[in-house]
Formats: C-alpha cells, sequence, structure tokens
C-alpha cells in the first residue's frame, strides 16, 4: 500500500482547522455572486496567486477581507458542509471546529448567523458522514479582553453547543495574558479551553497558556522546542499540541518542510496531532498535512499521530476507545 493510501486509510480527528480558513477560492466567488457582493480580483486564478506569504499577518489580512464575503446563516451552513464532505475524503472521523465571532458581528452580522450556520452543518455532515464535530468559539487576540467579553455574552444563549473558547489572530504582542478574565469566565461555564502559543510567539507565550489560561489542548506550539525545561513539562502533563505542517512551511513557521519538528516532537515524548489550520489559504486538507511529514516518519509514526487525534479530542473517553 501507498504512503498516501495508508494514510487516507487512518481514522483520524481534526482539531485545529478554522472553518472561515475552509473557504476555497471558488466558494468564496460563488458566495460573492449570491450575496451581490464584488472581490477584489478578477478572478480565482488571481486570488490564489495572491496566497503568499511572508509571515502570519500577511496571511491574516487576506482570510479576514476573504471572510467579508459571508453573510448569511446558509453561508456558514454551506462553508462547514463542503469542509467536511472534504474531510470525510481524507478519514476524518471527527472534527473540532473553531470560528471567529468577532470577524463577522464587527461587520455587523448577529453571532447567530455565524453559529446556527456552523451548527446547522455541523449537523448535517453526522447525518450524512457519520462524521461528529464540535465547535470551538476563538477570540481574536489583536482585540481587547473587553471585546472578548462582549462576545462571551453574545454566545450564552449557545453555551451548551459550544465546546470551547480557543485564541488567535496576530500573536507577537498579544500574549496570553491578555485574555487571563474571560478564560477565567469561559472555565467556570465549563468550557474546555485552547490557545494558540508558540507559532510566531516565543515559549513564554506557551507558560502563560498553560499557567494563566488553563489551556486543556496547545495549538501549535513550535517554539516550545527552544525550552528543554517546557518541553518536559509538556510531555508529563500528556499535552496535545495541534501541529499544522503545511501552515508552518507556508507562514515561514519552518523554512523547509524536509526540516519540520514533527519527529523531534515525537522524540521528546510530546503528543503532538497533525492537523490542517486553513486548508485553503495553505494548499491541503489533513490528509495533504500528513503526507507533507510522511517522508519524516514511519508507518508506526503516522499512526500514533493520528490515535493522538483521538486521545487529544475532547470526546468522552468511550467515544475515543471506540475510534482508536
Ligand atoms: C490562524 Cl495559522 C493562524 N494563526 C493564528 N490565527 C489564525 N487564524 C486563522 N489562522
Ligand atoms: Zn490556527
Amino acid at each position: 500500500m501507498s504512503d498516501s493510501d495508508f494514510i487516507s486509510g487512518l481514522p483520524k480527528a481534526e482539531l485545529h482547522l478554522h472553518v472561515e480558513g475552509s473557504l476555497e477560492p471558488e466558494q468564496m466567488f460563488a458566495f460573492a455572486r449570491r450575496n451581490r457582493i464584488s472581490i477584489p480580483f478578477p478572478n480565482v486564478e488571481a486570488l490564489r496567486a495572491a496566497y503568499s506569504f511572508n509571515s502570519l499577518q500577511d496571511f491574516l489580512d487576506i482570510y479576514y477581507q476573504g471572510a467579508d464575503v459571508l453573510r448569511t446563516e446558509e453561508d456558514f451552513r454551506d462553508l462547514a458542509l463542503a469542509y467536511f464532505e472534504r474531510a470525510h475524503e481524507d478519514g476524518v472521523a471527527h472534527a473540532e471546529i473553531f470560528f471567529d465571532p468577532q470577524t463577522h458581528t464587527a461587520r455587523g452580522l448577529p453571532f447567530g448567523v455565524a453559529a446556527d450556520g456552523l451548527l446547522a452543518g455541523m449537523k448535517e455532515a453526522e447525518a450524512k458522514f457519520g462524521l461528529t464535530s464540535k465547535l470551538i468559539l476563538c477570540f481574536l487576540r489583536h482585540l481587547d479582553e473587553d471585546d472578548a467579553f462582549l462576545t462571551f455574552a453574545d454566545a450564552e444563549p449557545w453555551l451548551d453547543r459550544i465546546a470551547g473558547v480557543g485564541l488567535d489572530s496576530s500573536e507577537v504582542g498579544h500574549p496570553p495574558s491578555k485574555f487571563a478574565r474571560v478564560f477565567e469566565a469561559a472555565g467556570k461555564a465549563g468550557l474546555k479551553r485552547v490557545a494558540h502559543a508558540g507559532e510566531e510567539g516565543p515559549p513564554e507565550y506557551v507558560l502563560e497558556a498553560l499557567d494563566v489560561l488553563h489551556i486543556d489542548r496547545l495549538d501549535h506550539g513550535n517554539r516550545s522546542l527552544e525550552s528543554p525545561e517546557l518541553v518536559t513539562r509538556l510531555a508529563r502533563a500528556g499535552m496535545t499540541l495541534t501541529v499544522c505542517p503545511l501552515s508552518n512551511h507556508k507562514l515561514c513557521v519552518v523554512d523547509d518542510l524536509a526540516a519540520h519538528p514533527i519527529a523531534d516532537m515525537l522524540g521528546h515524548g510530546l503528543r503532538p496531532t497533525i492537523n490542517s489550520d486553513d486548508p485553503a489559504y495553505f494548499g491541503g486538507y489533513v490528509a495533504d498535512n500528513y503526507r507533507a511529514v510522511a517522508p519524516l516518519l514511519t508507518r508506526d509514526q503516522l499512526a500514533t499521530l493520528a490515535r493522538n487525534s483521538f486521545l487529544g479530542s475532547f470526546l468522552d473517553d468511550a467515544a475515543v476507545t471506540r475510534h482508536i
């Protein structure tokens, strides 16, 4: 069996997926047409050609602009369902997806347009593909904590359908400690907590995510490897890292996929998983991300990464056992 078939056939969970980052250029044009909005690119090819980034901020600028075509519940439902269909083809049995409500409420959309649309897509994906999912509300860290609290208040009627909170957007200059109080409130409300840390930011930001935000899972975490003490701590805690190889390459977090630290992470006793982050922007869905690092790994290690994805999920123990 080829590596590629082996990878597609591995049952896996996807734990780091920004649903707005699954908006394909073709879909962007289709939503723009249906909502009668113009896009500042003449066609799909020109848009795709703009997907060349030197940093996280370079990417975020175009990503927030792209999300402007999402206007209705149906848009969010269609977006989610298209992602789940593609993920299902890659052998994804369970997905925990991020959304950025502030990107949408700042444009005047009520919180429920995104939330109800995504929840409808999630329900349909379970019925159609048997693919289960959970929804994670991400706070934009370039905005202040008061704005995050307003968003958390908006989310109140939906909290029974939201598994956790996360923290994303521009990392450097916006340390996890900026969101200490809103993460504490989310914890008290019984939500799981995750945060992007150590993507571009230093190991100290990962420490803050652990000690101040009390995270249940670490998104990216690459720069943890610069601190042996932190690596030991993450390994001892059994902390799951949601690693995104194609994203790391496209955003220049790693210079060369052949030098991706995924094998080191496994070697140090960490619990990494493989994920696609923003597949429409970074050139591949989850199986493509496994394929990107497959030359660095044995088949046993690839299977360990897939198993880690269920162990690190927010599924209950019985469901995890059914999957692994
Ligand atoms: C993101 Cl790769 C990445 N990092 C931080 N925030 C994000 N939002 C969407 N993709
Ligand atoms: Zn991300």
